[in-house]
């Protein structure tokens, strides 16, 4: 009795006063409901605004330009199910095709496309998944290489990579997380063009990636199988990445629909290369620039790391995909162009006798060498604001 005298106002308040308060209590009550709604509601569909709804100053803000997306979508190369082509310097059949099943492709269901995201200490918002296809994405771009690039300039416009070369998407939460890995040796003009188009390619894509590259230290004959293996190691120490794509220093894309990012089966990204009059050169070509899961790296044992010189680490790479029981995912050929800037051979880098040689036998080596026999010492490692430079000594040929 005593509660409901309270409530109402008192023993002294009038029945008609006390019912008025009650009411007015009654639509207090429900105006913030209906607020405290409103606010998640609009923070499942725009995040970017929630700082401002709820008050909160925080790194949130800013993000999507809008630009439409346009172009034409990727295809697999083959049909699913097909059997993959026969392997590289081999006359024999490969194993029938299996699924390799790696995460990337693997879309979060409508029940779990939200994660909880630290917003300020205390608290905790749901973050969407990324889109299936960024709606970032601006299609054919003009790539040349004619133009003077300052470092310090493309930091700046590109402020929210982080050190060492990391971004992450602010508005979305992104399943693919790429270490992109560059085999590297005095091609520092080349680094420099690579990293003024790459990353605002690699932003507008929407993902959770970082860039390291992998310095051969001394005068050896270059290895760029081997320090790809290199890479794939350090870049987890950093990260749980699931993804790995391997790119030469001197590549660009022409099209930011070129989703330098994992498929159900490894990917071939540079199809469709300037210098091959915008075509593979043959069918079974690996090199340039290429994806794999991390399930799909471990399955082949990495690659190999006796390819001292140029040529063959890439047909033996694609021998091991093919002996594994992969296929290959491409794009097609226009979304595929890129550009390679032109250059002469590289001193240390000359044609590799013993190639033909190595890929005719990649079955039986591929479990002998790989990932299981890599050795190597890190020198150094550097944190500049684009990128991870990771200078190794990986040896001389044996
Ligand atoms: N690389 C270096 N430094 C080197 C050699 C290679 O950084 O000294 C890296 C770089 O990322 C390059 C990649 O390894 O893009 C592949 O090098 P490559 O020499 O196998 O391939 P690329 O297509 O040149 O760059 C092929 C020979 C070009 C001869 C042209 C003659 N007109
Ligand atoms: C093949 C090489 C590949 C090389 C490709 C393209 O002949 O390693 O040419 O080379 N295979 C062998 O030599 C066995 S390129 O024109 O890009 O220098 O990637």
């Amino acid at each position: 009795m005593k509660l409901r005298e309270s409530l109402l106002g008192g023993s002294a308040a009038m029945p008609g006063a006390s019912l008025q308060r009650a009411c007015r209590l009654l639509v207090a009550v429900c105006a913030l409901h209906l607020g405290v709604t409103l606010v998640y509601y609009l923070a499942g569909r725009d995040l970017s605004r929630l700082p401002q709804l709820v008050g909160v100053s925080t790194s949130l803000q800013g993000g999507s330009n809008g630009a439409a997306a346009i172009g034409q979508p990727s295809r697999e190369l083959r049909p699913p199910g097909a059997p993959p082509p026969l392997p590289w310097g081999a006359s024999f059949q490969p194993r029938p095709g299996r699924d390799s099943s790696p995460d990337a492709d693997s879309r979060p269901g409508p029940a779990r496309n939200l994660t909880l995201a630290a917003l300020s200490p205390g608290t905790a918002v749901s973050l969407p998944a990324c889109p299936e296809e960024s709606p970032l994405l601006v299609g054919p771009m003009m790539i040349e290489f004619n133009m003077a690039v300052d470092l310090n300039r493309v930091a700046e416009e590109n402020p929210e990579v982080k050190l060492g070369g990391r971004y992450t998407p602010k508005d979305c939460v992104s399943p693919h997380k790429v270490a992109i890995i560059i085999p590297f040796r005095n091609r520092q003009e080349h680094l420099k063009y690579w990293l003024y188009y790459l990353h605002p390619i690699l932003q507008r894509q929407q993902l959770d990636y970082g860039i390291y590259v992998i310095n051969q230290a001394g005068e050896a004959m270059f290895n760029r199988a081997k320090l790809l293996n290199v890479g794939f190691q350090e870049a987890l120490k950093d990260y749980d990445y699931n993804c790995f794509v391997f790119s030469d220093v001197d590549l660009i894309p022409m099209n930011d629909h070129n989703a330098y990012r994992c498929f159900s089966q490894p990917r071939h990204i540079s199809v469709a290369m300037d210098k091959f009059g915008f075509s593979l050169p043959y069918v079974q070509y690996f090199g340039g620039v290429s994806a794999l899961s991390k399930e799909q790296f471990l399955t082949i044992n990495g690659f190999p790391n006796n390819y001292w010189g140029w040529g063959g680490e890439d047909d033996d790479i694609f021998n091991r995909l093919v002996f594994k029981g992969m296929s290959l995912s491409r794009p097609n050929a226009v979304i595929g162009k890129c550009r390679m800037i032109r250059h002469s051979r590289d001193k240390k880098n000359e044609p590799n006798p013993q190639r033909f040689d190595r890929i005719a036998h990649t079955k039986e080596t591929m479990f002998l060498d790989g990932l299981n026999t890599l050795f190597y010492n890190v020198l150094d490692v550097q944190r500049y604001p684009l990128y991870t430079k990771v200078t190794v000594d990986i040896g001389t040929p044996s």
